[in-house]
């Protein structure tokens, strides 16, 4: 179904960065559905189940929005299983299209579903899930970076100590 999309990532944890592209999904689909998959490069700060709950929680104002946990399945797979036609991602610089553009294509192949990319919000374009970590553990302030609720539950994890 050409109006459903599926907006796949590793979500550890949802940024400002991404809720504007899935603010956009909005509203240019008539569904969007958020899939919180494995990346193989990346090692997990929060676990699948915390990613979807902040996710959830921050994506709420959203009717059309809903998010799923996959774990490790191909995100092909799930667009199958959603009956989402579409894949949309968000392109913040010339090295996540790099990244992207081959991802897109084997997608392709394998599948046929389309990928579509929105061009990330200058404003927000330096936002990345690690950075945002790394700032925030060593004291930054990054409540301006994610979702209001994602800041208590990132502090406590990065920060048990108090900082
Ligand atoms: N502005 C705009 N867009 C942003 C921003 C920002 N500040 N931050 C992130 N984004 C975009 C990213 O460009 C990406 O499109 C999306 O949001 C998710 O980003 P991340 O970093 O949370 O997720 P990734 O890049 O780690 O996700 C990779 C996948 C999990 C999608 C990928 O590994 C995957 O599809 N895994 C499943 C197995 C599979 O099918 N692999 C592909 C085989 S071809």
């Amino acid at each position: 179904d050409p109006r459903r999309c599926v907006c796949p990532g590793s979500y550890d944890p949802i940024t400002m960065g991404h809720l504007d592209v899935l603010e956009r999904a909005a509203r240019l689909y008539d569904e969007v559905v958020v899939a919180v998959l494995f990346n193989p490069d990346k090692q997990g700060t929060f676990s699948p189940e915390e990613r979807l709950g902040l996710i959830e929680e921050s994506v709420a104002h959203l009717p059309n929005v809903r998010a799923q946990s996959f774990g490790r399945r191909l995100v092909v797979d799930v667009c199958q299983e959603l009956d989402a036609g579409v894949l949309l991602k968000g392109l913040r610089s010339n090295s996540d299209w790099d990244y992207e553009l081959p991802m897109a294509q084997m997608n392709r192949e394998l599948s046929g579903v389309e990928t579509m990319f929105l061009p990330g919000n200058p404003a927000l374009s330096h936002y990345s899930s690690s950075l945002i970590r790394t700032c925030a553990a060593l004291g930054a302030d990054v409540s301006a970076m994610v979702p209001p609720p994602v800041l208590q539950p990132l502090l406590a994890r990065l920060r048990p100590a108090g900082l």
